[in-house]
């Protein structure tokens, strides 16, 4: 009998001591607040946010003592980059090359046998990411942009590392963002796997104010997140969208050039980012089946200075609202959640290369909102183009200047 009874008592202890844990999961040590935000300059409009929070939320510092170091700056317009299991970096350079470069800095060899890519404007090759099973499979996965009749298109292709990692065997386009467009802008281009292994892609609108309002067809692929499958079909599982005619590889839409997305690593969410135009940059989190409203709200103007839409709206219903946006801009491109130990203070909050802007953003969010930003790594003067976390927990992050930087504690 005294054993049931230990048991009993032992069983409500780990019940009250897992309840304490679930309820301190997003507690962390704080970054204190600077008391102002990041952003000094003027915003382009005035345009009232949709609640208090959404832009020029308070800076916060990093109190732990954090040190960058340039690994290499021998890259040629580095675009992509991603962690392998061994924990070199695996990077894609803008005019179709693609190399691995270790955690020290060695840089390797350009890798062939990529499909050809068109480099010209924004194009190139653009995100990449290993497949769930890399060390069994060797598969990648990459968004490039490619020539098609009547312009370009955003694509997607796998193929195997060969064993001795200098080519890609058996490289294949599985997928392309219809219609192709003649302009060499905003072709999107990150990929992730979500958790039921199958891949999520971001597409741009391709900026010409002709293809401007596909973001907002349910039948082009452009201007959209797209899911689907490693063939290259529609993951099964997708939302449904209230037009007709919608194409089944849709997973959000009204995006306009989303050169970032990550997934939270508590919530599961997708967040993603993209560039607005003069004003209007956003952070956003996905859900499934949803309009994120591009162009028909936005934060920004032209860069004429003309207002978009007649009359310029930033809310309407049935459009979700960016959790985050800049006004001036930043140029918002790769990101990632940190998911390390080594900085408790950055567990969990969203680091997002900025072009523009030329530093790293640091987003700390709690309950799905922004509640402070930070810019990292700003007197370097870099375009920052992609980040990604090591498999040391050190912060990877890349320039369009050829730069690679590990971001770390002291
Ligand atoms: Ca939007």
């Amino acid at each position: 009998m005294k054993c049931v009874r230990w048991s009993i008592t032992l069983a409500v202890a780990l019940i009250v001591l897992n309840g304490c844990k679930k309820d301190d999961k997003d507690e962390k040590p704080d970054s204190p607040s600077t008391g102002k935000p990041v952003e000094t300059k003027p915003a382009n409009t005035n345009y009232p946010p949709a609640f208090t929070g959404q832009t020029r939320i308070n800076g916060v510092r990093t109190s732990a003592a954090i040190q960058s170091t340039v690994l290499t700056s021998s890259l040629t317009a580095p675009w992509g980059i991603t962690s392998l299991p061994d924990g070199r970096l695996l990077i894609t350079e803008k005019a179709g090359r693609m190399r691995i470069v270790t955690s020290t800095g060695a840089v390797g060899n350009a890798i062939t046998g990529i499909p050809a890519v068109n480099a010209s404007g924004q194009g190139g090759l653009l995100g990449i990411t290993i497949d769930p099973q890399f060390s069994s499979n060797r598969m990648l996965y990459w968004v490039f942009s490619e020539s098609a009749s009547g312009g370009t298109v955003t694509a997607v292709a796998k193929g195997r590392l060969a064993d001795s990692e200098t080519s890609i065997e058996n490289a294949t386009v599985i997928y392309r963002a219809n219609p192709a467009i003649a302009s060499d802008l905003h072709y999107g281009g990150r990929i992730l796997f979500d958790k039921t292994g199958n891949l999520l892609v971001s597409t741009g609108e391709r900026s010409i104010l002709a293809s401007r309002p596909l973001a907002q067809s349910v039948t082009a692929a452009l201007g959209k997140i797209v899911r689907i499958t490693t063939s290259g079909s529609a993951a099964p599982g997708n939302p449904t969208f209230s037009q007709s005619g919608a194409l089944p590889e849709m997973y959000s839409m009204g995006h306009r050039n989303p050169q970032g997305i990550a997934i939270h690593p508590k919530t599961g969410d997708l967040w993603q980012s993209e560039h607005g135009p003069r004003g209007g940059d956003e952070i956003n989190r996905v859900q499934p089946g949803a309009n994120y409203g591009w162009p028909t709200i936005t934060y920004g103007i032209e860069y004429s200075g003309a207002a978009i839409g007649n009359p310029p709206i930033q809310q309407k219903d049935g459009l979700e609202q960016p959790v985050y946006y800049w006004d001036p801009v930043i140029s918002p491109s790769g990101m990632t959640f940190y998911k390390g130990n080594r900085i408790a203070e950055w567990e969990n909050d969203l680091f997002i290369g900025a072009l523009s802007g030329t530093h790293i953003a640091r987003l700390v969010i709690k309950d799905n909102k922004v509640v402070g930003e930070e810019r990292l790594l700003e007197s370097e003067g870099q375009r920052f183009r992609d980040i990604t976390q090591g498999k040391d927990e050190a912060l990877y992050a890349i320039t369009d200047g050829g730069r690679l930087y590990r971001i770390d504690k002291q």
